[in-house]
């Protein structure tokens, strides 16, 4: 398996941990999506839509959509109970997680970090929408350990990706006590280290 990406993009993450947490054997190849790598007839024979991450799995299957791979990477592993309950849970956040956290906070950061704006340049709207994301987490895990049941999942790994790296695109976590104390446990879970997912 070859996965396509690039190691500063929170999507790109998702898919190394999750790899590495279910032993999965790869090969990273890195793509410069600044100097337009993707956009390459290349890429676009593996994934029309032209983004990292893409996985290719050496057979002509060719998967992209960050959290599609690290469904189909985690199945039969405690990353992703057989119970369709706790997968249903699961999957609202991974899908919460593209429509209403990704396009704002990876978004500011993209901003700031890649093309060099400052905090007051970002576009309102998607500060507020941002904010709204963090809240909406912070909520959500006051007296849990972790999104879905007591245990750590993809949808903590998705949520991860971006949320961790917040400061990077002007949002401070100082005042979010409970998104801090999860995002030190998840830490603590990916140091874990290649194949304790099973
Ligand atoms: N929804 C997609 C988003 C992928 C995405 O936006 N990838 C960015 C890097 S984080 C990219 O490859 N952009 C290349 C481009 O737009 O030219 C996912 O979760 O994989």
């Amino acid at each position: 398996m070859i996965i396509h990406g690039d190691l500063g993009s929170g999507n790109c993450l998702k898919v190394k941990w999750t790899a590495d947490l279910c032993a999965h054997a790869y090969e990273w190849r890195h793509v410069d999506i600044m100097k337009g790598e993707a956009r390459t007839a290349a890429f676009a024979a593996m994934n029309p839509a032209m983004q990292t991450p893409t996985v290719d799995f050496g057979d002509g299957k060719y998967l992209a959509q960050s959290n599609a791979i690290i469904r189909y990477l985690a199945r039969g592993t405690r990353l992703l109970p057989d119970d369709p309950w706790t997968q249903a849970k699961i999957d609202e956040w991974l899908f919460w997680e593209q429509y209403s956290h990704e396009p704002y906070i990876a978004r500011c950061r993209f901003q700031m970090k890649y093309l060099g704006w400052s905090a007051d340049k970002r576009e309102a709207w998607r500060v507020d929408l941002a904010g709204k994301a963090l809240e909406r987490m912070e909520t959500a895990l006051a007296g849990r350990v972790f999104l879905v049941g007591d245990a750590f999942t993809i949808a903590d790994i998705a949520l991860y990706a971006y949320t961790h790296v917040a400061h990077e695109g002007g949002f401070d976590l100082s005042a979010r006590s409970h998104v801090q104390a999860w995002l030190a446990r998840c830490a603590a879970e990916l140091s874990r280290g290649k194949g304790s997912a099973p």
